[in-house]
């Protein structure tokens, strides 16, 4: 007998656009009667085709609170919508890279990853649901768009009645009349995946002969602690000592789980004080990471340079598929770009946001690329990965020392900086400011980038004179699909960078974020904010900042 459905009739919720990385609102707004079950039947509605029916799907997330209710009435309204197969991570785990991972492994039609990722949780704060496609990656803007027209459209929706909830905590298969649910090991295939890529007995090895090389790894409370312990201790053979905050909690413990200096402060303090060699941090779904030293803090931009000039010489997945290509979020600084030139490789500026790598990496042009806001990654799955990084980093510092005993994360950078000189970078964000004003001061930038007033191209601040100014547009090189009005970027004559841009992942009000880079052939260890003190200035001064958003300091600078 076929599972019996209901069809429910609802009206549109306004607002159900997906930003960069999925729809993330406040815990209260999903827990709105027929909110959340509108925007998961939208996504049914939208599914590529052949559409949901006897498709199979990945679903997960990363634990935080509203998460299982969110599961529980995904696969109702999927079973309804004809979905065959659910596979879903036991009690619902599964962190974002994992989710991708799977979705690969299992050949799976697509995926539905709950999160709000580097957002606090917990009843007071986000939640986020995300659809993935059949690569593994965040669906493009052609679905996401699709997606929301359906939101604002839909008069019901359809569920079916499976008579209990699913039981998430036992592994294995719960049948029904033309559903299967399977309940899977949330760390197991991605743990697999990890040791074909990585090569793990150099880094025991090393490990083992250098016993006062101290690692750290600091899950913020968030999905990665699971991971962290099987990959690190259980693998690696790290004691558990080298493992903070790493259960998973449905408020992260009450803390931001975003791996920076400023919201990962517990480990930077320990990392320092306790000397640590490795220290690294990951966000709340596990597709971010932050990796540092008691003597250096590596930014996300030198990271993903740095791992794209190793690469190739040490970790076995290159070694056997070879480097197709290099790329990097449009804000991200030009490091990665020095090693493409050097290398002989093509590296491609996108757009803030993962999906915009998936094309080319299902395309076969890319193989490594990352973003300055912590996200690192390569094809061997469609999100960034924060633990794959962490690895990457081992993995490198085992190798180096293979020739140069002693190598340090300090060395491998400054060593790195002599090769290829140095981008000095900074992120400041002004979080959850007025969204008129912050509007408001982006259409200005907008009218003088397009040459209003006088414009500003020629004109000098702090002694940088400026040569180009567009808002930047991204036409995919693979489908020729255009992505316009992705950040407002003033680039100088000595190839320095302003990049001012509104956040797509905040819940209330804009989030500006301001990108400041500039490059020293000579210099490798100036104070990054001194170094770029002088172009924070022309910033704050060409965008009239305060005036527009009544904030005088940032929220957090990174
Ligand atoms: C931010 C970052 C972007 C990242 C996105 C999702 O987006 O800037 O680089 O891809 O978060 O990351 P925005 O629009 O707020 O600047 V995650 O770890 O939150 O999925
Ligand atoms: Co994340």
């Amino acid at each position: 007998m076929p599972l019996p459905v209901r069809t429910v009739p609802t009206t549109p919720f306004e607002g159900q656009k997906p930003g960069t990385s999925g729809l993330r609102k406040r815990v209260v707004v999903f827990q709105q009667d027929r909110y959340t079950e509108n925007f998961v039947q939208a996504i049914f509605t939208a599914m590529p085709a052949p559409g949901p029916r006897g498709a199979t799907l990945v679903v997960g997330g990363d634990g935080r609170y509203f998460m299982t209710e969110a599961v529980q009435k995904i696969v109702r309204i999927g079973a309804a919508n004809g979905v065959a197969r659910f596979i879903i991570g036991q009690n619902g785990i599964l962190s974002t890279p994992a989710a991708s991972a799977l979705i690969r492994s299992r050949q799976a039609d697509g995926g539905i990853i709950l999160t709000a990722s580097h957002n606090p949780g917990g009843p007071q704060n986000d939640f986020g649901i995300k659809y993935n496609t059949r690569n593994g990656g965040p669906a493009p803007e052609s679905v996401t768009d699709a997606i929301y027209e359906a939101t604002c459209t839909i008069s019901e929706y359809v569920e079916a009645d499976l008579g209990a909830p699913i039981d998430l905590a036992t592994i294995g298969t719960q049948s029904f009349d033309g559903l299967e649910v399977e309940v899977v090991d949330s760390v197991e295939d991605y743990v697999a995946l990890t040791k074909s890529i990585f090569d793990l007995e150099l880094i025991r090895s090393f490990c083992a002969a250098n016993p006062k090389f101290t690692m750290l790894f600091d899950a913020l409370n968030g999905v990665t602690g699971p991971y962290g312990r099987r990959i690190f201790v259980d693998e690696l053979g790290f004691p558990e000592s080298s493992l903070d905050q790493c259960t998973p909690l449905e408020d992260f413990g009450g803390s931001h789980p975003d791996p920076n200096l400023t919201y990962a402060h517990k480990l930077v303090e320990r990392v320092a004080s306790e000397k640590v060699a490795l220290g690294a941090a990951s966000d709340g779904d596990g597709d971010r990471n932050m990796v540092l030293s008691h003597d250096w803090f590596v930014t996300p931009s030198d990271s993903v340079a740095l791992i794209a000039h190793h690469a190739a010489a040490c970790i076995p997945y290159f070694k056997r598929n070879g480097i197709n290509g290099l790329a990097r979020s449009m804000p991200t600084s030009c490091a990665i770009d020095r090693v493409a030139a050097a290398k002989g490789l093509p590296v491609f500026e996108v757009p803030t946001g993962w999906k915009f790598f998936g094309n080319l990496m299902d395309a076969g042009r890319l193989s490594i690329c990352g973003e300055e806001s912590f996200g690192t990654g390569s094809d061997h799955i469609r999100e960034k990965d924060g633990i794959w990084a962490v690895v990457a980093w081992l993995n490198i510092i085992a190798h180096v020392n293979q020739t140069t005993p002693g190598a340090s994360v300090r060395s491998i950078m400054l060593d790195f900086f002599k090769a290829y000189g140095r981008n000095y970078f900074t992120r400041y964000d002004y979080e959850e400011v007025d969204a008129d004003g912050a509007a408001k001061m982006m259409a200005r930038l907008r009218a003088l980038a397009a040459g209003e007033d006088g414009g500003l191209v020629g004109r000098s601040y702090s002694g940088y004179t400026v040569a180009k100014v567009d808002d930047f547009e991204y036409t995919d090189p693979v489908d020729q699909s255009v992505s316009s009005k992705q950040g407002l970027r003033i680039i100088f004559a000595d190839s320095s960078r302003i990049i001012f841009r509104l956040s797509g992942t905040g819940s209330e009000g804009a989030t500006v974020r301001i990108y400041i880079e500039r490059y020293d052939p000579m210099q490798f260890e100036l104070d990054t904010q001194a170094a770029l003190k002088p172009l924070v200035h022309a910033a704050l001064d060409i965008s009239q900042l305060e005036a527009y958003t009544g904030r005088k300091d940032p929220t957090v600078i990174t």
